[in-house]
């Protein structure tokens, strides 16, 4: 994985970064990464990046808000939700009565423990995780 605050999970590492961007600054910054904003696919890796950004927050001294941008985004008003990374949509985790958004077409994951997902408007400015493979090819 790359120098610095990147966690090792399988043969993926993470970055949680708690600066607050709109879902496009945040795809751009995971793209000078050479990383996409994270795909989930199961429960484990859901509650592995809960995780992560809690220890970010911890990190930053709790100044993030509790959602971080997914890498998970529609572009036919929810029918359907695509992850930015190419990866099947196999998983969701949504949390309460999400997805109920009109106009949220972008997704924020809820760190707190028991929390899911929940479509978000694209503008928001929140914290996000970045995913990539450990060796690029
Ligand atoms: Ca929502």
């Amino acid at each position: 994985c790359p120098d610095g605050s990147w966690t090792k999970r399988g043969s993926y590492c993470y970055l949680a970064e708690c600066t607050p961007r709109n879902a496009e600054q945040a795809r751009e910054r995971c793209a000078s990464y050479d990383a996409t904003l994270v795909s989930v696919h199961d429960l484990d890796e859901h509650l592995f990046i809960q995780e992560l950004c809690r220890s970010a927050n911890a990190t930053f001294g709790y100044t993030c808000d509790v959602l971080f941008y997914l890498g998970l985004s529609t572009n036919d008003q929810g029918l359907t939700w695509v992850w930015d990374d190419g990866t099947p949509s196999d998983y969701f985790k949504w949390g309460g009565t999400e997805p109920n958004g009109m106009f949220e077409f972008c997704t924020a994951v809820n760190v707190m423990p028991g929390k899911g997902w929940g479509d978000v408007v694209c503008g928001r400015e929140e914290g996000y995780i970045c995913k990539r493979c450990e060796y690029i090819v």
